[in-house]
């Protein structure tokens, strides 16, 4: 019989993608969904009816133990959180309970009712924050910068926590920023994509963004989500820092995209002050030695791929004659 995985964050650009990876594996899906008004499954609607919906939320030990009964899983991936660091500094207690305290919550459910399962925390290249050194490893201290990396520092050592004093098997993969077609259109790399398929397009003449100089190590989240259910086959549990030790700047990621489709970002990108955040993370790169060497993971997209799959397929996305409104939303 194939394994049971249950994934948190299932509507969520990551929580998508290792849904249609363990698929693939002939895993049983399970995800969790929390509820609210409007449906939002736009990333799963194309395997809704392979994977089962479980309702539960972060903020509610109750609704967690339950969900881990009825999945019994054999894997647990816990991708929710809070995730977008901006509202970290407007929402900073709910982000904390959800970011922070949602982890501890999950291994409770773990420990009270499947210990056997193997757990997934996703942490965040965001504890590095005022990096201490360059390249980032495991071994580099935290100095987290927003409430959300702090909160990710808390998931992190929680987790360390719960294997050492329970002997769960579980892990925490330290992923630097990882992009795709389905990020969320308020991150730099969609927002950029999605801005310029809207200039191209005639639908907008205006991008308005925030630090053009901040650098960070981006990747492709499909080559990610791969090296979660790695961490997960390892005979040992352990903690992995995963990204593709390749550096750029916010200002490289708009030259390229902009030029991609044949125009000059310095006619259309306005810099507004309210997108500065009161303390940045300047520069991120991994030193994924370990994740390659032990788990062989190696990324196949590299910035340039990255970039130009975002910008057609926001190109083509909205091209496309559907108008209602968040029609389209990834
Ligand atoms: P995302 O697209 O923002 O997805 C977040 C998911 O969490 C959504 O499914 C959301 O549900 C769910 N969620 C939020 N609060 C919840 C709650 N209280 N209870 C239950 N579910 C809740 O994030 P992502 O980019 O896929 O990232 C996945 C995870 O990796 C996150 O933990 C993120 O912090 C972490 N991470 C991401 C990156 C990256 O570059 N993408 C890098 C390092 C770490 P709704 O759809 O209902 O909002
Ligand atoms: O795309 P971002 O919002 O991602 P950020 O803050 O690095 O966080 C993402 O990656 C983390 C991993 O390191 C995850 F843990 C986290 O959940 C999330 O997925 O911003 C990237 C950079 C920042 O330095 C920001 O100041 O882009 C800069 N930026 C410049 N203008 C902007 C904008 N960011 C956003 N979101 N919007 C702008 O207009």
């Amino acid at each position: 019989m194939g394994k049971r995985a249950l994934i948190t964050g299932i509507t969520g650009q990551d929580g998508s993608y290792l849904a249609d990876f363990l698929l693939e594996q002939g895993y049983e899906v399970f995800g969790l969904v929390r509820r609210s008004s409007t449906l939002n499954f736009q990333r799963i609607r194309h395997i809704q009816d392979r994977i089962t919906i479980l309702s539960a939320d972060l903020l509610d030990q109750n609704s967690l133990l339950t969900a881990m009964a009825e999945a019994e899983p054999d894997e647990v991936y816990n991708l929710a959180a809070q995730s977008f660091v901006p509202t970290s500094w407007t929402q900073p207690v709910l982000t904390g309970e959800a970011t922070a305290l949602g982890v501890m919550r999950m291994l409770e459910a773990i420990k009270r009712v499947t210990p056997k399962a193997r757990f997934y925390q996703a942490s965040s290249s965001e504890m590095f924050g005022k990096v201490r050194e360059s390249p980032q490893t495991e071994r580099t201290p935290f100095y987290p910068r927003s409430p959300y990396g702090v909160a990710k520092v808390y998931g992190h050592w929680i987790t360390v926590n719960y294997r050492e004093s329970y002997g769960l098997f579980a892990v925490s993969g330290i992923l630097f920023n990882h992009e795709s077609p389905r990020r969320g259109l308020e991150f730099v790399t969609r927002k950029v994509s999605y801005g310029v398929a809207r200039i191209k397009l005639g639908l907008a003449t205006e991008l308005p963004l925030g630090n053009l100089d901040a650098k960070r190590d981006w990747g492709f989240a499909g080559d990610y989500v791969r090296a979660m259910w790695q961490m997960l086959q390892e005979e040992v549990p352990s903690d992995y820092v995963v990204g593709t030790g390749v550096q750029h700047s916010v200002r490289d990621l708009i030259e390229l995209a902009f030029e991609h489709v044949g125009l000059d970002w310095r006619e259309h990108v306005v810099q507004d002050e309210r997108l500065l955040r009161p303390a940045e993370v300047d520069t991120l790169v991994a030193d994924a030695s370990k994740a390659r060497r032990q788990l062989g993971w190696e990324p196949t997209v590299d910035f340039d791929g990255l970039v130009r799959m975002m910008v057609d397929a926001d190109v083509e996305l909205l091209s496309s004659p559907r108008s209602e409104p968040g029609a389209h939303d990834p």
